[in-house]
């Protein structure tokens, strides 16, 4: 039927279909391009089932209790006026203008990406999300935007959850379309950890904004201006939201530690209004602004630039709402928090707990605070699913003050360490982190930048190298990747530059860059990459799928034969999808409106001579059965 849909489409009746074609009439291809199978479902359930899921630790399915989340909420008001009506009749400087006539403090909800990204490694399914997000739009109408997508969500999407991000922002997108949309892209390295062309980020925010994306949140990860223009001109150029970030480094309270100063964090405002921002973001991704630094920060930048303030933090330290407090006193616009059950130590702030934070205060941001806390019942019980992901932090840790660990790297790193079997030696991998930091010239540490420091951290602990070493017989050191590449200047200056001696032992002779990598990168020609694509993949790729796979080639292509051999695996519920079935059990899977298969385990055969098992289900009553490889 859709091979129909499209043949009968005008356009290709009449012979001027081309590559284009996709481009113009995206209604066609939003619904999924497999048909419903569920032999291809079985498959990955009995997988699951018997082989467990991706690396971690396979256990007896859980049992998770009744929830006590009631959907009952009223509907969106009528004809009110949001950030996103007004942006798309008047464009983002009538947006501006709206936000700082506001009173009240508006709020970012992060529960989508940021939250789930730093509490349990980005694995919130969009099967999690779709369920919830007319809930949410309802319940929070006055919202300025969320953060749903950018950041990690490619990379674990695919690799992960078996699962287009497109697909995702599109779905999303359709069930809230009352709320400003916001992405955080990573300056010139997109949503990836390496530099790509200028025509590849142009290309990529152009068909982002196309699919949803509002605002978009842009960063360096060295806070390297240069960096930055050629996102901020494309987010411009698509008449979307720019709101470029410094990330928040240092302290500007301690006298003793003054490289970046409040003169520093002024002199990037100006830079970043300059080189065209609508909003400007400050992105404290480790958590590291104290309450009376907030303030000082905000009020220090609202005199500097004519442009509404955008604060983002991290609860690790356990100091974020009181951080917002401060914020708002001086004038802070925005700020992210996250629903309460996702929200807290690495995460952001609680929404709620900010409300009542602000309980008699002119600024106290408009909120239905009964029904955000009935919406919190849905994430409370959602939140268990991804426990086998979780960072199993249960308290605020202030010795993230000195170690400045971003939230998101916090879980990552300490999993790494785990890996090569560092797993007693954390504290000494974080003790090294702030070793290796100044080493490197007290640099700006946050996706990638975060990742080499963490990374030269964890190579010096496992093979027992002191800093002394490092200098003394760095000629015989073969250091990792990612160390070499900034040194080399892959992912631009550092504030400062680089330490000279240290750059030479690392580099060992090789030349490093000092000019922006993407001005040297020839660009992609896209019309190749597709014709590559297409021959991999055996049908014509979509623009978003040529921008998925010039990110992440071989993710990409693992995920595509994933979803070759499975289908579209999205309506599976979570703790299926994570922990298979118990034998006896009934799924209900709800392919789509109307279409419902009853799923039951009843058996799991023993192992036969070529290490297979058979398992038994029945299917809405039919008797089905799939063979599976034990890899045990
Ligand atoms: C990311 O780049 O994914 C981040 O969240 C950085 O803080
Ligand atoms: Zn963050």
């Amino acid at each position: 039927a859709f091979m129909e849909k499209v043949i009968q489409h005008p356009t290709f009746k009449s012979g001027a279909a081309e590559t284009t074609f996709i481009d113009q009439t995206p209604e066609l291809f939003a619904i999924p391009r497999l048909v419903d199978n569920s032999a291809q479902k079985l498959k990955y359930i009995g997988d699951i089932t018997v082989n467990g899921y991706g690396d971690i630790e396979r256990h007896e399915k859980k049992h998770y209790p009744e929830g006590r989340f009631d959907a009952n909420f009223k509907p969106f008001p009528k004809g009110l006026v949001t950030a996103k009506t007004i942006l798309d009749q008047h464009g983002p400087k009538a947006v501006n203008e709206w936000i700082q006539q506001q009173k009240q403090v508006l709020l970012t909800d992060t529960t989508l990406r940021d939250a789930h990204q730093s509490l349990f490694a980005t694995r919130m399914r969009t099967h999690d999300m779709l369920e919830i997000a007319d809930s949410m739009q309802r319940v929070l109408p006055q919202l300025f935007s969320y953060e749903m997508w950018g950041g990690a969500t490619f990379d674990v999407a695919y690799r992960f959850l078996v699962e287009d991000p497109w697909t995702r922002l599109k779905l999303l997108r359709k069930k809230m379309p009352h709320t400003l949309f916001q992405m955080l892209f990573r300056g010139s390295n997109a949503v990836g950890y390496k530099n790509y062309p200028d025509n590849v980020l142009a290309a990529f925010i152009k068909q982002a904004a196309k699919d949803g994306i509002d605002v978009f949140r842009i960063f360096d990860s060295l806070n390297w201006v240069p960096q930055l223009e050629k996102s901020i001109q494309a987010v411009r150029d698509a008449g979307k939201i720019a709101e470029p970030a410094m990330c928040y480094t240092g302290d500007i309270l301690d006298p003793d530690r003054q490289k970046y100063n409040l003169k520093y964090y002024q002199d990037l405002a100006k830079e970043l209004a300059a080189a065209g921002a609508h909003i400007i973001g400050i992105k404290d991704m480790a958590g590291l602004l104290k309450p009376e630094a907030a303030y000082r920060l905000v009020a220090t930048l609202k005199d500097t630039v004519d442009l509404p303030i955008h604060l983002h933090t991290h609860d690790t330290q356990g100091n974020g709402v009181g951080v917002y407090q401060r914020a708002t006193a001086a004038g802070v616009d925005i700020v992210d928090v996250a629903q309460s059950a996702l929200s807290g130590t690495t995460s952001q702030p609680s929404m709620e707990s900010f409300y009542y934070a602000l309980a008699e205060t002119p600024r106290q941001p408009q909120l239905n605070i009964k029904a955000a806390e009935q919406l919190n019942h849905y994430f409370e019980g959602i939140r268990p699913f991804y426990d086998d992901f979780s960072n199993q932090l249960r308290a605020p840790i202030t010795d993230n003050y000195t170690t400045q660990m971003p939230g998101g790297q916090y879980s990552n790193l300490r999993q790494q360490a785990s890996a090569i079997g560092l797993g007693n030696r954390w504290e000494a991998v974080k003790q090294m982190y702030v070793r290796v930091n100044q080493m490197f010239g007290d640099i700006v540490k946050v996706t990638p930048s975060s990742k080499v420091v963490g990374d030269m951290a964890l190579f010096m602990i496992q093979h027992g190298l002191t800093e002394a070493d490092v200098y003394a017989k760095g000629a015989t050191i073969d250091f990792p990747d990612s160390v070499v590449n900034f040194f080399m200047g892959d992912l631009g200056q550092p504030t400062g530059g680089f330490p000279k001696k240290l750059q030479q032992i690392i580099l060992k002779g090789k030349q490093p860059l000092t000019v922006r990598p993407g001005s040297l990168a020839k660009p992609v020609d896209f019309a190749a990459v597709k014709a590559e694509l297409a021959a991999k993949i055996k049908t014509e790729p979509t623009t978003e799928e040529v921008l998925s796979y010039l990110m992440y080639p071989d993710v990409f292509i693992g995920y595509h034969a994933r979803e070759e051999l499975y289908g579209d695996v999205s309506a599976i519920d979570t703790p299926t999808f994570f922990q298979g079935m118990r034998i006896g059990e009934k799924v209900e899977i709800h392919v789509r409106p109307g279409k419902t298969w009853i799923l039951r385990l009843n058996e799991i055969g023993e192992l036969d001579v070529e290490g297979n098992r058979t398992l038994y289900f029945t299917v809405n009553g039919q008797r089905s059965e799939v063979v599976i490889h034990d890899k045990s």
